[in-house]
């Protein structure tokens, strides 16, 4: 033993000599001998290793400030992959260790797990998945990044993992002494932290917000959390592009632009992102989605960026994009001109088409003009076409009873036609904003029409919307969305904004006599914040309906733990593309009752059915019961 421990020590490799059960002073005496070799390890000088960010699975990894990119797994997370989230719905964990292992084979470097959804125990979940990780060599091998926007869960998870782990994350939203106070939590954990570019104003979307906050948080973190800057990882929040609004063209370029100030500015931190949130619009084709996130990559890597949260088996190569499909994605990425976006869609729908199809594509063009004028009007609508909107919409007049019928029939049945064809990944995010875009000039053609025909004291607007994404929540980007879409068909939209506290909420409602109500959000506590919400509308006396939409919303969650605390309408709404619809069968006093009453038995149905699923034993306890027959 004393010869295998020369080695080491010849080496330079040793600060300490023990023994272990089986060592006897006979062993530890004859180490005396080798001390004489006196070469002890000298530690890494603190300046040498400063710009390093160690972390470690099973294995270490060094993440130097000439790195290669590392790549962290996104697939396992319950918001992100509805296979993986299947699977931990139905306890199948093997299962889901699969999918670790495999981006683990792909090329991950680092893998990000979230358990965050309404409907499981997220601390439960995480807790069972980062105990199965372990024992699975194949996969702890690589450092994991606790996922989640619920401290709680951020806790149990740090509790958990052995080895040097990423929070993800952390951000100065609840204010700085909640900031410092977790940052000092995890520095005790021994992890390092995702800092996400949110203040109390909430999420930052331009270079002066993002590079004002990042500062912000750096000072804190270094001079009063006591946390090194190299294991500071600050996310300046990847936003979705190409959404149809012009606010987000520049979203890419903004981004790449901070990863250059951060690197110039804030010594040895680091910088990550979602990459994958970059494309949401165009989600249903992975092509182009590819294409983007390589090209996005290609720039912000060369600015600095250091790693990000990607699709390990999902990257394409920046050298192998067709020439074609390169040009119009680094137009939309390095928002080089204002049609980037439309072009980039009419490219994405004819690689979708075949060859055969295209040729028809073009035959369609004139054939149109020759449908009945409902099929016009759709198609136009459809299409975001407003050329022909005024002589069609004239010739409409001649045909329906009132200007407001042509709205709700044949303007209101394309509508609803874009909403299943978004529904089944037909039509993109910013195909949706341009057909919002045309009813918006059909209504304005309309208008004087509908004003004439106004009984005294009926009021112009469709109604009145008031919408906030609740309480802690700092993501607006779906309600922006749906309050263009809803303003583009004449509703008056209210929009508080972001973190809107409950009683700002009530008090506009009933100030403003708004006639239905959106609370939207993206992450999980959200979901609570709005059973709140609900509980005080009940209170408050209102009965005006209520809709719920966000990413992290479901049906489910809104019938089983948010509908029951109000006794007036709830109604969950899938994305912006049926918001219309919906809307407009709630303000119709001919559709409204048949139209909540399906909505309230459907969402009766499901909470029994939730409820015989919760009722059913364990296995030990219909052990337990077993008849006494053997
Ligand atoms: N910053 C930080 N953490 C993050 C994000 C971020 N964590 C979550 C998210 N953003 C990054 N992870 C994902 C995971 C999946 C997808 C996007 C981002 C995604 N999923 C497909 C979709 O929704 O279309 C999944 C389809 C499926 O398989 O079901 O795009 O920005 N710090």
């Amino acid at each position: 033993m004393a010869e295998q421990v020369r080695e080491y020590l010849e080496e330079g490799l040793v600060n300490i000599i023990g023994g272990c059960c089986g060592t006897t002073p006979e062993h530890i005496a004859a180490y005396q001998q080798l001390i004489k070799i006196g070469k002890l390890r000298t530690p890494v000088s603190k300046d040498a290793d400063q710009g390093t960010l160690h972390l470690s699975g099973l294995e270490h990894l060094d993440i130097k400030s000439d790195s290669l990119f590392v790549n962290i797994g996104e697939r396992c997370n319950v918001a992100g992959s509805r296979i993986f989230l299947r699977l931990i719905n139905e306890k199948k964990y093997e299962e889901a260790l699969n999918i670790a292992r495999k981006q683990v084979e792909d090329g991950a470097q680092v893998i990000d797990i979230n358990m965050d959804d309404a409907m499981l125990d997220a601390r439960q979940e995480m807790t069972t998945f980062l105990n199965y990780i372990a024992s699975e060599p194949e996969i702890s091998k690589v450092p994991i990044m606790i996922d989640s926007s619920k401290w709680e869960v951020i806790e149990v998870g740090l509790k958990c993992v052995q080895g040097k782990c990423i929070v993800n994350s952390i951000s100065l939203k609840e204010g700085e002494e909640d900031f410092i106070r977790k940052a000092k939590k995890i520095r005790a954990y021994g992890a390092a932290s995702v800092v996400m570019a949110f203040d109390e104003k909430g999420q930052a979307d331009s270079f002066e917000r993002r590079t004002e906050i990042c500062s912000r948080a750096y000072r804190l973190l270094t001079e009063k959390a006591g946390f090194p800057a190299s294991d500071i990882i600050f996310d300046p929040n990847v936003l979705a592009i190409a959404t149809g609004i012009e606010e987000h063209n520049n979203y890419g370029i903004d981004f790449i632009e901070t990863v250059k100030w951060i690197k110039a500015n804030l010594p040895f931190a680091r910088i990550s992102g979602g990459i994958s949130n970059l494309s949401f619009s165009f989600r249903g084709n992975d092509v182009v989605r590819e294409a983007i996130h390589s090209v996005f990559l290609y720039y912000a890597i060369r600015a600095g960026l250091d790693m990000g949260i990607v699709n390990a088996g999902m990257l394409q190569i920046y050298e192998e994009i067709p020439e074609e499909l390169l040009e119009y994605v680094e137009d939309v990425v390095l928002n080089r001109r204002p049609d980037a976006t439309e072009r980039l869609v009419d490219y994405a729908e004819k690689i979708k088409m075949s060859a055969s199809e295209s040729v028809s594509a073009a035959k369609k063009v004139d054939e149109w003009r020759t449908r009945e004028l409902q099929g016009r009007l759709e198609y136009a609508l459809i299409k975001g076409i407003s050329d022909f909107l005024e002589e069609d919409l004239q010739e409409a007049l001649a045909q329906y009873d009132t200007a407001l019928d042509i709205i709700e029939k044949p303007l209101m049945s394309g509508m609803n036609i874009v909403g299943d064809l978004f529904g089944e990944g037909k039509m993109f995010l910013p195909q949706v904003v341009k057909t919002a875009r045309t009813m918006k000039k059909a209504v304005a053609i309309l208008q004087p029409y509908i004003e004439a025909e106004k009984v005294p004291g009926q009021r112009s607007s469709a109604g009145k919307f008031l919408i906030a994404t609740v309480k802690g929540d700092v993501h607006d980007i779906g309600k922006n969305i749906v309050a263009v879409v809803l303003g583009c068909n004449n509703y008056e939209v209210i929009d508080l904004g972001v973190m809107v506290p409950t009683e700002k909420i009530i008090k506009t409602a009933i100030e403003e006599k708004v006639d239905l109500l959106g609370l939207s959000g993206l992450i999980t506590p959200s979901l609570e914040e709005m059973c709140v919400v609900a509980a005080e509308m009940e209170k408050a006396g209102l009965t005006i309906p209520l809709l719920i939409g966000g990413a992290t919303t479901s049906k489910i969650h809104t019938a089983v733990k948010i509908s029951p605390n109000y006794t007036g309408p709830v109604v969950y709404v899938k994305d912006a593309s049926v918001n219309t619809h919906i809307v407009s069968q709630l303000m119709n006093p001919k559709t409204i009752g048949s139209f909540t009453s399906e909505v309230a038995n459907e969402y009766q149905q499901l909470r029994e059915k939730q409820k015989l699923q919760a009722s059913l034993l364990t296995l030990e306890e219909a052990r337990q019961r077993k008849p006494g027959l053997f």
